[in-house]
């Protein structure tokens, strides 16, 4: 996987002058490790933490080591290909739900680099590539044209691609926020539970994933023992829906005071909903990231508090 660059390859991947990039380490604006030499080196994460404050792209992704245009075109694309990458998204994404099906780690590895560093994160990742991906996937399953195991193969891939990029993102302060979370008795999806996980993580919190299939009342014992500030609950399947409401409005009744219960996953649809209570309903990692941000953001101390 991707390390760390060169104040010179993220001037070219950005397409601005080094003396500007150095400016911005020098400034904080982004964060810079130092080598034993005292130069700078730029890691990913503190990377896309920066695209994602700027709201800036990656102009020449190739220069940091990331290509999508060799992935969908082959090599020798043309600079316009280049330019416009977002356009490139669809077939990206039929590669990406190709190699998945041939289980092909490598190119998937590739193409979540560098959908990753395309968009500085991991919403974009989970709610247009993985997302898009295994929807088609099931569909496909359900038509029989897709054997079980390469729908369960495409999983651990992902799994551990996505366990590869958290190990990327930096250490949360100890006194940030705690968010955990999982999923509920007869709910075995990991990908949304994981990616929820990064989400937060990704927006500066600390996480406890409990994983899935889990009881409510042991759900309710972590929540009591660990205090969170937000509880997620990740919700792709539910077995009994009359028993999962009954089970749900007792733990989130019985849940510490103060904490937030954020809701998402597919099965949540507009007849289970209105039977539940909860603080928020998300429909994507976007939308959580969000929530992650603007959360976090009330519970910083006020200037003079401090
Ligand atoms: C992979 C998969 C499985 C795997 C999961 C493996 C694993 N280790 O995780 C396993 C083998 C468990 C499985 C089993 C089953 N599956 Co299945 N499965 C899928 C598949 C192909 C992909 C799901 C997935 O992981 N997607 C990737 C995630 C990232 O995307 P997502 O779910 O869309 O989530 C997005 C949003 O919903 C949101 N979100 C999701 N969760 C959360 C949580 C929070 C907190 C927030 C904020 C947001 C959020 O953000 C995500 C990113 O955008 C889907 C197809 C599909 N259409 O999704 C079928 C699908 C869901 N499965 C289906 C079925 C029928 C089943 C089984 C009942 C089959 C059977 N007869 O046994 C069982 C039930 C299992 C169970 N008890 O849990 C059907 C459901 C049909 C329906 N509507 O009822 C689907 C739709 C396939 C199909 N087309 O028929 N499945």
């Amino acid at each position: 996987m991707i390390d760390s660059f060169t104040p010179k390859q993220v001037a070219v991947a950005l397409q601005v002058s080094e003396s500007s990039v150095k400016r911005w380490c020098d400034q904080g604006a982004i964060r810079t490790d130092r080598t034993l030499g005292g130069h700078r080196r730029i890691p990913l994460p503190f990377l896309m933490e920066f695209l994602e404050a700027t709201n800036r792209r990656l102009v020449d992704p190739s220069a940091i080591g990331l290509d999508p245009t060799d992935l969908v075109f082959g090599h020798g694309s043309s600079m316009r290909q280049k330019q416009s990458l977002v356009t490139e998204e669809p077939a990206m994404l039929t590669q990406f739900e190709k190699a998945l099906l041939a289980g092909d780690e490598s190119t998937c590895r590739k193409i979540v680099s560098n959908w990753f560093a395309m968009h500085g994160g991991i919403t974009s990742l989970a709610d247009n590539l993985l997302s898009a991906a295994f929807k088609s996937i099931g569909d496909r399953w359900q038509c029989g044209t897709v054997e079980i195991y390469q729908e369960r193969r495409g999983c651990e891939i992902c799994c551990q691609l996505i366990h590869e990029l958290r190990r990327l993102l930096p250490e949360p302060p100890g006194n940030a926020p705690l968010a955990m979370g999982g999923t509920a008795s007869g709910d075995q999806y990991q990908l949304p539970n994981q990616l929820a996980e990064i989400v937060f993580r990704e927006n500066g919190w600390r996480t406890i994933s409990l994983g899935t299939n889990i009881p409510f009342a042991s759900l309710l014992s972590a929540a009591r023992k660990h205090m969170p500030k937000v509880f997620w609950l990740s919700v792709s399947h539910i077995e009994n829906i009359e028993q999962f409401v009954v089970d749900y409005n007792h733990f989130a009744k019985n849940l510490p005071k103060g904490v937030m219960l954020v809701l998402g996953g597919q099965a949540l649809n507009e007849q289970v909903r209105p039977s539940l209570s909860y603080s928020a309903h998300c429909d994507s990692m976007l939308q959580l990231a969000n929530l992650a941000r603007s959360a976090r953001g009330s519970l910083q101390p006020k200037a003079g508090h401090i």
